[in-house]
């Protein structure tokens, strides 16, 4: 199988002509029922779009207050349901309370060591409401900042919920983050409270987040004042006397009620940070009520989700696809979504299959990546499992291999789940472009169409339209609801990051995505990968910047350049090129302490597959180096393009005749 998906390139997706139509019974009962459905909507949209927002918002959230204008777009400054008041909790716990949904699962939870735990609707609104409690007792109100660095437990989900029910702005910190990278995250989020756990399962191993804790604050004193800590492993950790509390010590005696804070519609619900082109991570912030709408409405129409299906989107809440997918929208529809501490490993290869056996799962939704290695895994082991439970499969985080999907359509769906290519990204809050599964038909590879209300659209670098089936930057030509607000702190990155990426048309105000894309001439679109400097390793965004000051940061390394190569499983792997200062050697010992110092600096999914010395890297004139010759010498790829702008072209066959070696 995988030597099929090895082939695939730009020219094999070209040409892939297979379409897979929705099966009859999935549409008939499916929300969106036919083509003619989602065209009339997406007109619909689109000729009134304020109109379009405005009814969905009232008929489908609940508000305190009704907003007195949908939206106000002062370029790129977009506020939408001005002053509507509402809390994303209300709509996500409180308002099922009073229907059959009171007693009906909202988390189904498993631990990676076979542990499990269900939460009611009404469960969750105790718990939300304690954790709540706990931090309105530490002196936590509206607007603060509270980061969560957690290992996949409910807990976390709760904590989320909790800071969002008191008008806090939580950032969520990947647990797989190093001290370093969480330490990044929390001065320039100005997190005044950290919740965290002694620990967590995964891989079999125990992975010590308080110890990370402890080095990220480590004579920092000023980062944030109190951390809550999760009882988890129950391994021996440190506590500091006036710092660290238990939660379990917080909550003794807390009241479950908690009523949930009004807040405006354009107040700040959270702040997601992602990798962008330079070494700085973004904090990205969403706001409550455009952010509350579009989780939910897309939630609904893409998963289709019924009241009696079990959803599960496998992503870890430290991305944005477990905010949007596994906490908010689920909840907001009144759905049980499902949550995993682990992930497949060598001891349990098949604890996917295995889960989606034992819980019934309806709706399946996972990454490209992890589709492939099953793939290498082999059919038997997702063959050994009862997967007749699933009725809709998705895929979100990296361009799906026309070969990988029709795996996943074939072993996993039996040829009977539609399955929905999700194309968003954290900035834009949720998905945009995608398949309904009742009634766009699929092309493997393509991500299919706009989400009703978007109007994505490809250009040139000039923002000149291209002819279909040419390559462009993928752009979104309107605001949408759930778009980022801001970067935190740093307006002026927000507004030239964005919006004034285009040489011409700057005044047009176009969404930039940084991803480039074709449409094919049934208007479907696919995405062909990133144009800045940003990786994609296993759905992950890392910045190469960011990877180059982690190596620089090593007192061996003089200078250092990062591009991605493409990898099997991952997609992308991080290709590093290193110059070394006088006195350092360049060993095979250097090469793993420097792999091992990246771990450090960043985390786990940043470590380099490959690290190559230097005597020197290929630059410009004036002084800038050329990484796109770095892609094709670490693609393996013949040099192709213009040296002349080379000081030291010689340096591209050196750096050519030793790739050899790591290929
Ligand atoms: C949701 C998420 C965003 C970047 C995005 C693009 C890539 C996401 C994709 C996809 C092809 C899809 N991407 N979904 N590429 N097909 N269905 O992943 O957010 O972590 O911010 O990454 O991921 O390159 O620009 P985020």
């Amino acid at each position: 199988m995988l030597n099929h998906h090895k082939e695939d390139t730009i020219e094999s997706v070209l040409k892939e002509k297979r379409i897979i139509h929705p099966p009859s019974t999935f549409s008939a009962n499916a929300r969106i029922k036919s083509f003619q459905d989602y065209e009339k909507l997406y007109q619909e949209s689109i000729s009134d779009s304020e109109n379009f927002w405005g009814n969905l918002a009232e008929k489908e959230l609940h508000w305190f207050n009704k907003w007195d204008r949908v939206l106000e777009w002062d370029p790129p400054h977009a506020k939408w349901f001005l002053n509507g008041k509402l809390n994303i909790t209300y709509n996500c716990i409180d308002r099922h309370l009073t229907s059959s949904r009171r007693n009906k699962p909202a988390i189904v939870w498993e631990g990676e060591p076979g542990d499990s735990r269900t939460l009611t609707y009404e469960e969750l609104h105790v718990e939300v409401c304690k954790f709540a409690n706990v931090l309105k007792q530490l002196k936590v109100t509206k607007g603060d900042c509270v980061a969560i660095y957690m290992p996949m437990i409910p807990e976390a989900i709760i904590a989320m919920l909790a800071c969002a029910r008191i008008g806090s702005v939580h950032t969520v910190i990947f647990g797989g983050f190093s001290a370093e990278s969480l330490k990044d995250r929390l001065k320039d989020s100005q997190a005044k409270i950290l919740v965290t756990a002694d620990g967590g399962f995964r891989k079999d191993k125990i992975i010590s987040l308080k110890s990370q804790v402890d080095i990220a604050l480590k004579n920092n004193s000023s980062i944030v004042e109190k951390v809550v800590v999760v009882k988890r492993t129950s391994e021996s950790i440190a506590m500091e006397h006036g710092r660290d509390y238990w939660l379990h010590d917080l909550q003794q005696d807390i009241s479950d009620n908690c009523p949930p804070e009004i807040m405006d519609s354009e107040d700040a619900l959270f702040i997601l940070y992602t990798s962008g082109s330079t070494g700085k991570p973004k904090g990205v912030v969403h706001t409550i009520g455009g952010y509350s709408l579009y989780t939910h409405i897309t939630t609904k129409w893409i998963f289709d989700i019924q009241d009696t299906d079990t959803y599960w989107c496998t992503a870890d809440i430290g991305w944005i696809t477990g905010h949007s997918y596994g906490v908010y929208g689920p909840l907001s529809n009144g759905a049980t979504s499902l949550f995993y501490e682990g992930v497949p490993r060598p001891s349990n290869p098949g604890c996917f299959w295995d889960i989606i056996e034992r819980y019934k799962v309806n709706i399946f939704y996972t990454a490209p990546t992890a589709i492939r290695s099953f793939i290498k895994m082999g059919d038997d082991i997702p063959k050994k499992f009862n997967l007749s439970s699933l009725r809709l499969l998705g895929t979100v985080g990296e361009p799906i291999n026309p070969e990988v999907w029709m795996w996943y359509y074939e072993i996993i769906g039996n040829e009977k789940c539609p399955i929905v290519d999700t194309w968003w990204q954290t900035e834009t809050g949720g998905v945009m472009i995608t398949s309904l599964p009742g009634a766009i038909s699929s092309k493997p590879g393509s991500a299919s169409l706009p989400f009703p209300g978007i109007v994505p659209d490809i250009v040139d670098k000039n923002g000149d339209n291209v002819p279909d089936n040419t390559g462009g930057l993928l752009i979104i030509k309107n605001p949408w609801p759930s778009m980022l607000r801001n970067i935190h702190g740093d307006r002026q990155r927000f507004e030239e990051n964005y919006w004034n990426s285009l040489s011409k048309k700057s005044d047009e105000h176009i969404y930039f995505s940084g991803d480039s894309a074709r449409r094919d001439s049934d208007g479907y679109f696919w995405i062909l990968g990133r144009t800045d400097d940003v990786m994609n390793i296993s759905g992950h965004r890392l910045g190469s910047m960011e990877l180059e000051s982690a190596l620089v940061s090593h007192q061996a390394v003089n200078e250092a350049s990062v591009v991605g190569k493409p990898h099997e499983i991952k997609g992308e792997d991080i290709y590093a090129f290193v110059t070394l200062n006088n006195g350092f050697e360049a060993t095979n010992e250097l090469i793993s302490e420097l792999k091992q110092h990246v771990v450090q600096e960043i985390g786990a999914i940043a470590r380099p597959g490959t690290i190559q010395f230097t005597r020197e890297l290929p630059k410009t004139r004036s002084g800038k180096i050329v990484r796109r010759f770095l892609r094709q010498i670490a693609a393996n790829q013949n040099i192709k393009g213009d040296r002349s702008t080379i000081v030291n072209p010689d340096i591209l066959d050196e750096l050519k005749e030793q790739a050899q070696l790591h290929n």
